[in-house]
């Protein structure tokens, strides 16, 4: 098996250059192709990229965003970032037992993510046992006694901890689910409680289901569409290709970010010839730099205008919602002093942009993380929802809600069961489907389980795909918290940070992916999934996997729960891992909107899951309408000295996978420890372009700083006050309590941060941290201040 060396990189190489005023256009082909040239080889590329979000092919395993119908697919139907996460999935390289032997888990840990990434697919399952310096081969049918022993051994179900990454298939995501309730536990974290559990909580809350409103044909008809607190040119490229059609189609666009995103500025569409020789097409019509955590503020001057210009659909109003007028009552008491301090903008800049809506008949709003990952991430939702309802945007064509999701699958998931939450009506379903009774209580959810681990409640950790480690929260202590535990499972394609630091026994189960093959004792197997706009349907990967140990999710989650509970509960895993479609009649008759489920998914393009506010405005609420809610405006006060960093993705990147060093369109290259901040602040603060910086935070109640280490300060078009640097480098600056109120969600796009010389004695590792001075003790902790 064929293996690149990987150098790994040096933070001395980076180099910052001017950042573009565009995404994609032929620079965007040309890097997808060589990425796939370089990593699968020419006939694996051409394999995968043309089967890609085909009909009969392999559901993209990067980003949620939807297909367009059969019908109407391009033969390359991806992007550049699509390209990218499938050759890094399909690479030929390989980290084999001879790679574990020659490298112990310390040298492994000495070097970068970037690096763990490269070193191909993991081959066979892999145990470090405990007092042990390497990983070790062992056998399946081992590993799986090896946990069932661990579980069985607890003295309550609930010392177990179930993760789920949202690549995972639905047919993964119900087996999971049901080993764990089956088990005795509703410990299922998952990354949504990362990523938009503060949408979910909003819109369940607001309009009776955590989903998004709209299916793809109504960004074509929309009037208006408004992105906030999303970087689509990176993260979700093809939306810009849907964003040029509706352009096309006389919409217009108001982007609401603190940065200039080039994917929001123009689009280059490398599929038409003005794309790869012309201008390209403008994307954003109005934007808005929006000071980091200013939205909710934003939203309530939105509202206040609307209401001043009687511009309100007053019949969906009447028929449809609750609370409108106090709702009316708060907008028009709104301090226009402090709306302009916590958004940065002017009354001017507000009003044009409302004036946008206002001249809209049809409204689409669509937002990520940069709305979900604060405190108020909540309330600044349910604030989009008031806006949607003032002027009657849910339940019409071209109009609606749409929370753009992460990971390829992560909305599936959460259908599937995934949800430490659930409602007890599925867990009904379960019982009646199942004859055992699921346990009531709700379980841990992210930032709770790594409290529980901390706190010594819970001790064994199963990792459903991710990297818990670098995408949770406060990770020193995260770090700790699994490795105070006595066992962690990782169930994994590639190597991360999460397989080097973990419990007293670690194992590594290897599984398939989205590309590969899945076959069983019944023949061939596909496997369904969920995107941002509820439709699902059928994936099946084209190539031989990756190694013949490879088991599928599927066959390693029955394998887990055979050795675990027998037959306990006579449920029939065997069946089940020999025929996905034993799982899907289960997920008939227990999964809300999936009856008949076999047929449907199997339908070329799949089918849309029930959506009652989009279907019939109707709302499965306690008042059973839209609940309109007033949310007071909290300023985030940010002390002198300090800096609101919000943490973001590069365009080289899928979340804790780093593809390569280059963010190209913020200009950086060769490197990724960088901090982008505001030129005068930089010198107000005493640096100089260039120069390298520790960032440093403080929390209540803490003793000890939180610090990352040597970022090199490039000067940058953000407000004044904030600053952005790239997640998961930043994520030791996340206090674990930094949680949006509502959704407990890491509030990891408001941290407030000081700048200190790199190589400080505060961050020294062998220094002084862990005693600061008191009169610097509570200096980053973010003052809130309520204004009604
Ligand atoms: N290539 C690639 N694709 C991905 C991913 C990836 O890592 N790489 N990750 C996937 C996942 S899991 C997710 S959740 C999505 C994430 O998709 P995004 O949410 O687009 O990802 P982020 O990079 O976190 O960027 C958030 C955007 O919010 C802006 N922002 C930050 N703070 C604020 C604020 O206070 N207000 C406003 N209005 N804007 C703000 C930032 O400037 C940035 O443009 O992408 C998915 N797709
Ligand atoms: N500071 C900060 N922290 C954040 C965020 C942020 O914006 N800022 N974003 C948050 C968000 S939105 C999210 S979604 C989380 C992401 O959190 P996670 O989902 O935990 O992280 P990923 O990096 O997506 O996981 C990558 C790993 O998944 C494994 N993997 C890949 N494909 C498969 C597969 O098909 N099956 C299995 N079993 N494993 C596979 C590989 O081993 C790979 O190393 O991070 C969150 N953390
Ligand atoms: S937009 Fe998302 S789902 Fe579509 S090809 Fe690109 S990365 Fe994959
Ligand atoms: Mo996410």
């Amino acid at each position: 098996m064929s293996r690149r060396q990987v150098e790994d990189y040096s933070e001395r190489d980076l180099q910052v250059g001017d950042p573009d005023d565009h995404a994609a256009g032929p620079t965007a082909v040309a890097v997808s192709i060589k990425r796939g040239l370089e990593r699968m080889g020419p006939v694996r590329t051409a394999r995968t990229l043309l089967e890609l979000n085909q009909a009969e092919g392999f559901d993209c395993m990067s980003c949620a965003w939807p297909d367009p119908d059969p019908g109407h697919r391009a033969i390359a139907e991806f992007c550049e970032n699509g390209a990218k996460a499938v050759a890094e999935e399909a690479t030929t390289d390989r980290a084999t037992p001879e790679f574990f032997t020659a490298h112990s888990v310390a040298d492994l840990d000495s070097h970068s993510e970037y690096w763990l990434g490269q070193q191909g697919r993991i081959t066979h399952p892999m145990v470090r046992r405990p007092g042990g310096t390497h990983y070790e081969p062992i056998g399946w049918d081992e590993a799986f006694g090896l946990v069932a022993g661990e579980l069985n051994g607890l003295d309550s179900p609930g010392e177990a901890t179930f993760y789920t990454s949202g690549r995972a298939s639905n047919e993964a995501a119900f087996t999971y689910q049901l080993f764990a309730r089956a088990f005795g536990t509703n410990n299922l974290p998952d990354c949504s409680n990362m990523c938009h559990e503060s949408t979910s909580i909003a819109l369940q809350e607001s309009i009776g289901i955590g989903k998004a409103s709209v299916t793809l044909p109504d960004l074509l008809s929309a009037d208006l569409i408004v992105i906030a607190g999303q970087n689509p040119g990176t993260n979700h490229p093809r939306m810009l290709t849907q964003l040029e059609n509706a352009k096309k189609s006389g919409a217009r666009i108001l982007t609401i970010n603190p940065l200039h995103e080039a994917g929001l500025t123009r689009f280059k569409n490398p599929q038409t010839p003005k794309g790869v020789v012309g201008r390209g097409t403008k994307v954003s019509d109005l934007h808005l730099p929006v000071r980091v955590n200013g939205d909710l503020a934003l939203f309530q001057a939105f509202g206040a205008l609307l209401v001043e210009w009687d511009a309100l659909d007053h019949p969906f109003l009447e028929r449809h919602t609750t609370g409108f007028d106090a709702w009316c009552d708060h907008v028009a008491h709104l301090d226009w002093t402090q709306v302009e301090a916590s958004t940065g903008l002017t009354r001017a800049q507000i009003t044009d942009a409302a004036q946008m809506l206002r001249d809209s008949r049809k409204t689409v709003f669509c937002w990520a993380m940069g709305l979900t990952q604060h405190r108020n991430g909540v309330a600044t939702i349910k604030e989009l929802v008031n806006l949607a309802c003032a002027q009657g945007n849910i339940g019409r064509p071209g109009a609606g809600l749409f929370p753009v999701r992460g990971h390829s699958n992560v909305q599936g998931d959460r259908t599937m069961g995934i949800w430490e939450r659930v409602p007890q009506s599925f867990l009904d379903s379960l019982q009646r489907e199942f004859g055992f009774d699921p346990p009531r209580e709700h379980g841990f959810d992210t930032v709770d389980s790594i409290r529980g681990m901390r706190d010594g409640k819970v001790t064994v950790f199963v990792g459903l795909g991710g990297n818990f480690l670098q995408a949770a929260p406060d990770t020193d202590v995260t770090t700790a918290a699994l490795e105070s535990t006595r066992l962690t499972v990782q169930i994994s394609t590639k190597l991360n940070r999460s397989h080097l630091h973990g419990g007293r026994t670690m194992l590594i189960l290897p599984t398939l992916g989205r590309t590969e093959l899945d076959v069983q004792d019944t023949g061939s197997q596909f496997v369904t999934v969920e995107d941002s706009t509820c439709s699902v349907h059928a994936s099946r990967g084209p190539l031989d996997p990756a190694s013949p140990h490879l088991r599928s999710e599927v066959a390693i989650l029955t394998g887990i729960a055979e050795a675990t509970l027998g037959d306990r509960h006579g449920i029939d895993w065997a069946g089940m891992r020999a025929d996905y479609r034993r799982i899907r009649d289960h997920i008939s008759r227990v999964v809300p909107g999936c009856e008949s489920y076999e047929v449907n998914a199997r339908r070329p393009g799949g089918f849309v899951l029930p959506h009652p506010p989009r279907d019939s405005r109707t709302f499965d609420t306690d008042s059973g309408r839209a609940e309109m809610v007033v949310s007071p405006i909290e300023v985030l006060h940010v002390p002198d000295g300090h800096l609101l960093l919000q943490t973001l993705r590069s365009h080289d990147q899928f979340n804790t996978t780093i593809y390569g060093l280059s963010d190209r369109y913020r200009g950086i290259e060769g490197g990724r420890r960088v901090v982008f901040a505001h030129r005068e602040d930089i010198v107000a603060l005493g640096y100089r372009d260039g120069d390298h910086v520790d960032l440093v935070t403080y929390w209540d109640g803490d003793d000890h700083v939180r610090c990352a280490r040597d970022f090199r300060l490039v000067p940058y078009d953000v407000p004044r006050g904030t600053a952005a640097a790239y997640y998961p480098e930043t994520n030791p600056l996340v206090p674990l309590d930094h949680t949006a109120s509502g959704s407990n969600q890491p509030a990891s796009k408001s941290i407030v941060v000081r700048l200190t010389a790199a190589g400080s004695r505060e961050c020294d590792p062998e220094g002084a941290q862990g005693s600061v001075g008191s009169d610097d003790r509570h200096k980053s902790r973010p003052e809130v201040r309520h204004l009604s």
